[in-house]
């Protein structure tokens, strides 16, 4: 039989509370004795099935199976990094439930360095049994008590005072400080609180005490504390264990194993629970009739099986039952018990470890029988010596069993064939028991002796490191809320939307008049959307987006068949002389013709220029102002038609006809417009952003007629260049602004385009790093590159799909050093600089669509809204959030975004067949070409 420690039993005298000569032993209380102690005998080969199908169950709450449900929770801590001691400051610890029914405070001074620690001070509250028992609000209120008499009997200067919540019960985490309690253990059972976060119940307490300003920055499990707490010269523990009132473990997990968390780089820590794991299979052998009695009389019935037979709050009552089954048999005390010994949990924790000391045992086992109104005889001294062995041992053996299941667990995630590693311990059993350290460690190396295992007594009970934890939770609570004061401006209510919408709506009847205004509302000259009528092949250019594009547009009944080739327009062009970039774009156009086969062909042709021009008709536009990172020279001020067939010209032996020059919203509204007539809004929100709209003829002032409708090109990128937009720049703005080609320009599209949005989130990025709320402070030379951080990155980066980890892969690539808190906040910096741009550009939208409704008269306004531009294509949220925002703020108005397939080059194409069309019919009546187009 491969019993281990297996206890001899030696036959004893009678007890003396009965009849003087007591009754006499039962002669089979021998054999009776063996075997209600057998069965506290665990054999290797059952120790060895516990520690499998711990793990077995581990592994599946790891995994995140629910069917069927493991035993053991896995519960993350979000403690993802054991101290690295630099951690400093005063932390007030309150430990509820680690050692029963009473509640610890401590002071815990962190001096950052090992050399010097300072003693924490601590105070000690018993917690009356009806409190344990009472509602969740008396509790907490005893707790808030406790901390204030602790702070009135230890004053401080200090106002400004970070606590650390070491709550020993089995909790939800989503965050250090966020924790749901999910089930009462060990005696506590208090209403109300099961199911709520128990971190924002002490904050409601501590406030009702009122007496203390008490910050709460993190609750932790006091197996992590413990294990937080053990400094072993080079090497951190990296297990945490508990046996006290309750037992439980954690441990360092690799992260990427824990499916709870999204995160996959580094370890963090995981409280396993292992108080309440059951297997018929593993565990149901072991399990004694007392066992069974114990958990049927206790206050959870069928929870937290395997703490019953390990937890210090229930070994006493294992070997209680045991006595008053030896007593009823007559084999103890003569067979004459006591209220005492029949009561429920009169036999305490410290009674057996003091009857297990090797030296007083015997002794105090006499006053503690005496004590239960027993009278025992040497021999029932003796045997209750060996009942608490029998009791202890397993406990101590289980313990191993489950301790071995966490180390085959961290051998098998870090895939070591020899494992070294130091568990931290903490808890009275283990300070108490004279045996349970030894055969712990004796049952860990018989079941995993390939692991090198040393153990570390904590020193205070985990109070520092619960400090630990505190601390480095007021540090990331700090950053977070510098995160939360630097967002802050990008966070747009519903009123300051609305005075932008008011502040646009103005500026655009100021533009309309031709007065003064930061939005030039240029008039286009394209006067209606297509009517289908179109036919006919145009060659169109689409110039001033991400790409430069040549395409061959072919407008048959019912199809636009689009052939295009993109071309490159290298900065040095863009920033070169026109005469280069004009002159850049005819040859990519005689490259297109030869490779389309249409060289030597005059193709009517639309030119897409997405820039702010005054157009003196369909083909003649003068550009204002370069936008965009362009600026050749020579072409402010010009009519860019001309400037292009001056190059056309310059290139001899290439015909074109450039007909119609168009702005890309208008190209692109065209483009929508084609397949849907109540398209009649184009909106760019791309490299750089802008918008157009049908308004009304009688409103365009400069353009003759009042009849019917004229698009306008807004330039609303320019919105704001006025000032007007002051109240919501902010210093980041300010430095994008500053650092940009064209400074004071394009404001409102310096806070809403692609071009600019990754520059925002890279000045924010600079400026947490400076202030050590980022990458450990550290400014990398990337992130002081201008531009490093693509906009196209947020799009990725904020795409639901995209877990965390992969955040730190796109930082990563840009040579960024970070943790997954530092990921989250880039995650934070991103949402909140795209949530800005979408709301001020369905602010704009939400503007538009009320004018034409104004414009119109009408009650409800129904209208389609064609939409381009990599930045609200590809980002994942941008268009729902433009969409949100237009409905708040234009309740009547029903807009439909379409986005555009084909790009302006169509739209561009069908102006112009629009204008040949109307040319055509012109010439056909006899009239001018430019009147044929814009005919009044
Ligand atoms: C595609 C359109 C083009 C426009 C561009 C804007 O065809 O006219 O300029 O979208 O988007 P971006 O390429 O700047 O992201
Ligand atoms: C609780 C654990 C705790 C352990 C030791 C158990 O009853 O569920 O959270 O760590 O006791 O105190
Ligand atoms: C230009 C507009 C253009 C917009 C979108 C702005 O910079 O000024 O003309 O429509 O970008 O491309």
């Amino acid at each position: 039989m491969d019993t281990i420690g297996s206890v001899g039993l030696q036959p004893r005298e009678r007890a003396s509370n009965c009849p003087q000569e007591g009754m006499p032993r039962p002669p089979d209380s021998l054999e009776l004795v063996q075997k209600c102690l057998q069965q506290f005998q665990v054999t290797k080969t059952q120790l060895q099935q516990i520690q499998a199908s711990l793990l077995c169950s581990m592994e599946q709450a790891l995994k995140g199976h629910h069917s069927p449900a493991p035993s053991v929770r896995m519960l993350p801590t979000y403690v993802g990094s054991t101290p690295h001691g630099t951690e400093q400051g005063d932390f007030l610890v309150l430990e509820l439930g680690a050692t029963g029914a009473s509640l610890r405070v401590l002071w815990v001074t962190l001096t950052g360095t090992k050399e010097h620690s300072v003693e924490p001070k601590s105070q000690e509250f018993e917690i009356p049994q009806e409190v344990t028992l009472g509602t969740g609000q008396q509790l907490f209120d005893f707790a808030a008590r406790c901390l204030s008499e602790f702070l009135d009997a230890h004053p401080t200067e200090n106002q400004d005072l970070k606590l650390g919540f070491n709550f020993s019960f089995p909790c939800h985490q989503t965050g250090l400080d966020r924790s749901i309690l999910i089930s009462w253990t060990k005696g506590f059972r208090c209403s109300g609180v099961e199911g709520q976060d128990v971190v924002q119940l002490l904050r409601e307490a501590i406030q009702r005490q009122g007496t203390y300003n008490i910050d709460v920055v993190a609750m932790v499990n006091d197996t992590v504390g413990t294990m937080m707490g053990c400094e072993l010269g080079t090497r951190p523990c990296e297990v945490g264990l508990i046996v006290d009132t309750g037992t439980n473990a954690c441990y360092m997990e690799e992260a990427r194993h824990v499916a709870a968390l999204d995160e996959d780089r580094g370890r963090s820590c995981v409280s396993i629970e292992w108080g309440s794991f059951y297997d018929a299979k593993a565990l149901g052998p072991v399990l004694t009739t007392f066992d069974q009695a114990l958990d049927h009389d206790s206050l959870t019935p069928g929870a937290q099986r395997f703490e019953k037979m390990i937890g210090g709050l229930y070994l006493g009552e294992l070997v209680r039952l045991v006595l008053v089954h030896l007593t009823q048999h007559g084999v103890l005390f003569g067979g004459c018990s006591s209220p005492a010994l029949l009561s429920q949990g009169s036999i305490l924790l410290e009674h057996v470890a003091e009857i297990e000391d090797p030296a007083t045992g015997t002794a105090h086992a006499h006053t503690i029988l005496q004590h239960l109104g027993l009278s025992p005889q040497a021999s029932d001294a003796e045997m209750v010596k060996h009942v608490c062995a029998a009791v202890c041992t397993r406990a101590a053996q289980l313990c191993a069993a489950a301790l071995a299941a966490v180390l085959s667990r961290l051998q098998h995630s870090r895939e070591q064939q020899t494992l070294h590693v130091a568990v931290a311990t903490g808890g009275r059993v283990f300070e108490r028991h004279p045996r349970f350290h030894r055969t712990l460690k004796e049952v860990v190396t018989l079941l995993v002796p390939e692991c090198d295992v040393s153990f570390i007594p904590s020193v205070d009970g985990g109070g520092r490191g619960v400090a630990m934890v505190t601390a480095v939770a007021a540090r990331l609570a700090a950053h977070r809320h510098v995160l939360e004061e630097t967002l802050a401006p990008f966070q747009l209510d519903l009123e300051q939307l609305t005075v932008v919408q008011a502040q646009m709506r103005e500026a655009m009847a100021r533009g309309l008049r031709g007065e003064a205004s930061s939005l030039r509302m240029l008039p286009t000259y394209v006067r209606a959307t297509p009517d289908g009528s179109e036919r006919g092949d145009f060659l169109a250019l689409d110039l001033g987006g991400t790409n430069f594009r040549v395409l061959l547009v072919r407008v048959a009944e019912g199809s636009v068949q689009i052939t295009n080739q993109v071309y490159s327009i290298p900065e040095c062009v863009a920033q070169g002389s026109g005469q280069q970039l004009f002159d850049h774009i005819v040859d990519c156009i005689v490259h297109f013709q030869q490779k389309q086969g249409l060289s030597g062909q005059s193709l009517p042709l639309g030119f897409t220029f997405s820039f702010p021009c005054k157009q003196l008709g369909l083909d003649q536009g003068i550009l204002l102002n370069w936008t965009k990172g362009f600026n050749a020279s020579g072409c402010e001020g010009q009519d860019v038609v001309y400037l292009l067939r001056e190059a056309i010209r310059r290139r001899q032996a290439v015909e074109l006809n450039v007909v119609a020059i168009v702005n890309d919203t208008v190209g692109t509204m065209m483009s929508c417009g084609y397949d849907d007539p109540r398209c009649e809004i184009g909106l760019i929100v791309g490299t750089g952003t802008n918008a157009c709209y049908m308004e009304e003829l009688r409103n365009v002032a400069g353009v003759a007629g009042d009849e019917g409708h004229m698009c306008i090109n807004m330039e609303w990128g320019a919105f704001g260049d006025d000032g007007s937009l002051g109240m919501l720049s902010t210093c980041f703005d300010a430095s994008v602004d500053q650092a940009s080609i064209n400074p004071g320009k394009q404001r409102f599209e310096k806070m809403i385009s692609g071009m600019y949005l990754g520059e925002i989130v890279r000045h924010i990025l600079l400026h947490l790093t400076s202030l050590g709320v980022l990458f450990r402070g550290q400014k990398t030379q990337c992130l002081q590159t201008r531009d490093i951080f693509k906009t196209k990155f947020l799009s990725e980066i904020e795409s639901d799909s995209l877990a965390l980890r992969q955040v730190r892969a796109i930082l990563e690539d840009l040579g960024l050093t970070l943790t997954s808190d530092d990921a989250l906040m880039v995650l934070e910096v991103c949402q909140a600089v795209s949530r800005r741009a979408a709301q001020l550009c369905g602010a704009g939208v939400a503007a538009v669509a009320e004018k034409m409704r104004d414009n119109r008269g009408l009650r409800e306004l129904s209208v389609s809204v064609g939409v381009d531009g990599t930045l609200y294509k590809l980002h994942p949220h941008f268009s729902r959030l433009v969409s949100a925002t237009v409905q708040k703020l234009a309740p009547h108005c029903t807009v439909t975004f379409l986005q555009s397939e084909d790009g302006s080059g169509k739209g561009a194409a069908l102006v112009t067949a629009v204008a040949c069309r109307l040319a055509q019919t012109a010439m056909a009546d006899g009239l001018s070409k430019n009147d044929a187009i814009t005919p009044d």
